[in-house]
C-alpha cells in the first residue's frame, strides 16, 4: 500500500512532462476542425473569444449560427462582421486577436484570467454543435 517517496516523485513528474506537453489542443465537428480556441485576458466586462484556426475540410459551405458561453450574456460576430459567419467549403480562416478577428464576448459576470478554461458551445448549420474548451492567455504579441 505504501508508496515510496520516490516513485510518487517520478509518477508527478511524468504527469508534469505530459501536460506540460500539451499546448494546444483542438476540436471536430462534422467537416469542421477547430484549432485552439483561446480568449485574451478580459477588459472590463469584455472579452473575446478566438480561434487559432478553423478549417471546414468538406465539400459544402458552413455556417456559424450562434455561440454561448455560461455567465456570458452576448457573443457577438467579429468587429464589422455579422452571424451567421460563412465557412465556406474548403475554406481556412484564423480569428486571431491581432487581427481583430475574434468573436466579441459582452457582459461577462466575472473576470477572464490568464490560465483560466471555459467551455464555449458553438452552432453550425451543418456541423450540429460544438463544445470546445477555451484557453484563456497572455497575448505574445504586444498592442503596439
Ligand atoms: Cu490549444
Amino acid at each position: 500500500m505504501a508508496r515510496s517517496p520516490r516513485a510518487g516523485g517520478l509518477a508527478a513528474l511524468g504527469l508534469a512532462l505530459l501536460t506540460g506537453g500539451a499546448a494546444a489542443h483542438d476540436f471536430r465537428a462534422g467537416a469542421l476542425r477547430l484549432d485552439h480556441p483561446y480568449a485574451t485576458p478580459s477588459v472590463g466586462d469584455q472579452g473575446q473569444l478566438c480561434l487559432r484556426e478553423i478549417r471546414n475540410v468538406g465539400e459544402a459551405a458552413d455556417r456559424l449560427l450562434s455561440v454561448s458561453v455560461a455567465g456570458v450574456r452576448t457573443v457577438l460576430a467579429p468587429e464589422g462582421q455579422a452571424l451567421p459567419l460563412l465557412l465556406p467549403a474548403g475554406s481556412k480562416q484564423a480569428w486571431r486577436h491581432d487581427q481583430q478577428a475574434c468573436l466579441r464576448l459582452q457582459g461577462l459576470e466575472r473576470p477572464l484570467q490568464a490560465g483560466d478554461r471555459f467551455d464555449a458551445m458553438l452552432r453550425f448549420e451543418r456541423a450540429g454543435e460544438a463544445r470546445v474548451q477555451v484557453w484563456v492567455q497572455q497575448p505574445r504579441t504586444k498592442p503596439n
